[in-house]
């Protein structure tokens, strides 16, 4: 029989892709049919998705996909980045243009959250960290100045779940992405009743959560008809982008070392994975989060700014009439001065500014930094700031966990940034394997082949992926000069 074929849909930040993965057994080849925009669009000072332009991007993706593969192709499934959501009225009508999470209407949202109900509680019920872009701080918001809106939804879909109901028909929500909403109870793995009745936030409208991997049901007639793919079944895999990039960490096939990873995109996501949610005082001091994954694990990690902070810079550069590309921009880094200016990555400013080199100039000015002048410079500190906050935060994980971590993988676009997988493994003193890039698509197909019964655990998909994968190792060489500079990094953040 020859090989199956799986179809991916990533919507990344970047771009969005469909991606098919041809399994042989052994080995998936990945092989992207189509790549579309898919930017936040701003409508009247609002950032918004383009969900029906999308749509047509995805049928065109299947249309390409059926000529190629035909009846080899076994199933699809959607993944993209968590938090952001659709409501449908009773009939089924989309209620407004669907919110990005950066859109600034849930600044202020999560102290406000926090003085109706206690912090412990909304995390005790969540497990969840806080940080203004969850759903539950987008449905707030919603509730404050919309609630006309709310009030007339029925069904919350998360963007994965609302194309898969485009192509299916199904109305549910897949567990992992459901858990980066804040609205979801981490061990009871279905919604958080009492607490979003707490915030008035109308509890009908959310449907049954699903486990990744759950057939949902075939294809449309219609989408049949239009892209000419056979009745294939939709798969819901981790529908979440972390949850299926770290489904797909190649790990030690022992899996005798303990390993840390970086998913490392748009954001850093960088943690652990842990067989239950950790819901201590300490967990919460830590601001740390649970996010559901394959076969019930949580990653217990925490969201770093990541590469949005270069993804910006980048953009700066161009408003100034210099396009560079990102192996541009970490030559100029990799030239420029080390350690001369640092910032906190995470300072909400970063966020969504309108210009990033200027935020980066201006924070580095309020702080006594010596302010980036040259675009290495700034892509430098972007970069070595990132490498600190990693530090601090496995050191935290690793308290909460008691476990050293002896390796870290990073996956994901940002695991081409080599000076990047240098700094990690020199601040954090243990070696980084980097690979592979495709990290979310590999996982998303894997959760799919394991659904038709090609593979079995996770362990065996990891395998897989390693199986597929060309892995570069970074081993620590200058440990000992960034041990010397962190006390200055975390005098900046801490301010003391
Ligand atoms: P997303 O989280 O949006 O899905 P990706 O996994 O596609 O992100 O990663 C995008 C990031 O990968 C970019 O922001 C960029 O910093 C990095 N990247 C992409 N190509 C390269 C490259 N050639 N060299 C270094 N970094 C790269
Ligand atoms: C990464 C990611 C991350 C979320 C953020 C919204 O793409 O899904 O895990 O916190 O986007």
């Amino acid at each position: 029989m020859s090989d199956r074929v799986y179809l991916a849909v990533d919507l990344g930040a970047e771009s969005g892709r469909v991606i098919a993965g041809v399994f042989d057994g052994q080995k998936v080849e990945l092989e992207e049919v189509h790549r579309f925009e898919n930017g936040p669009i701003t409508v009247a000072g609002t950032r918004r998705w383009n969900l029906i332009g999308l749509w047509k991007e995805i049928l065109e993706g299947l249309r390409l996909s059926a000529r190629k593969f035909g009846d080899r192709i076994v199933s699809v499934g959607v993944d993209t980045w968590g938090v952001d959501y659709v409501l449908l009225s009773k009939n089924n009508e989309l209620l407004g243009q669907p919110y990005n999470y950066r859109d600034s209407r849930t600044d202020g949202m999560v102290e406000q959250a926090c003085t109706r109900v206690p912090k412990q509680e909304i995390f005790g019920e969540t497990g969840i960290q806080f940080i203004q872009i969850n759903s539950l701080y987008q449905l707030i918001a919603m509730q404050l100045n919309d609630p006309h809106l709310l009030a007339a939804a029925e069904h919350f879909l998360m963007i994965p779940d609302f194309f898969h109901w485009l192509l299916c028909g199904s109305q549910v929500v897949e567990f992992t992405n459901a858990t980066t909403s804040q609205c979801l109870h981490p061990n009871r793995r279905d919604w958080a009743i009492e607490l979003l009745r707490k915030f008035d936030i109308p509890t009908e409208m959310f449907p049954k959560v699903v486990p990744p991997g759950t057939k949902l049901g075939r294809i449309r007639q219609e989408v049949a008809t239009q892209t000419k793919l056979p009745k294939i079944e939709v798969v819901a895999p981790a529908t979440h982008d972390t949850g299926s990039a770290v489904a797909a960490v190649p790990t030690d096939r022992t899996g005798k070392s303990n390993w840390a990873y970086i998913s490392s995109g748009t954001w850093s996501l960088i943690g652990v994975e842990v067989p239950e949610a950790i819901l201590t005082p300490e967990a919460l001091a830590q601001n740390v989060t649970n996010e559901g994954g394959v076969d019930g694990t949580y990653r217990l990690l925490k969201n770093v700014m990541g590469l949005w902070l270069v993804q910006e810079c980048k953009r700066s550069f161009e408003r100034e009439g210099k396009s560079l590309s990102y192996d541009d921009l970490t030559q100029l880094a990799l030239k420029a001065e080390g350690f001369r200016s640092i910032i906190n990555p995470n300072d909400p400013v970063f966020l969504n500014p309108d210009d990033m080199a200027t935020t980066i100039q201006n924070w580095c000015r309020d702080h006594g930094e010596p302010v980036p002048e040259t675009e290495g410079q700034l892509v430098r500190c972007a970069l070595e700031s990132l490498a600190f906050k990693y530090h601090t935060v496995l050191k935290g994980i690793e308290k909460l966990t008691e476990t050293p971590v002896e390796v870290i993988h990073v996956v994901g676009g940002g695991c081409q940034n080599e000076l990047l997988n240098q700094f990690t493994a020199d601040a954090c003193g243990v070696p980084v394997v980097a690979g592979p890039i495709e990290a979310t698509a590999f996982g998303n197909i894997l959760v799919q082949a394991r659904t038709s019964g090609e593979i079995g655990s996770l362990q065996e998909m990891r395998n897989v992926v390693q199986n597929s994968s060309e892995l570069a190792t970074f081993e620590p060489n200058a440990t000992m000069i960034w041990n010397t500079i962190y006390p200055r990094y975390l005098k900046l953040v801490n301010g003391s």
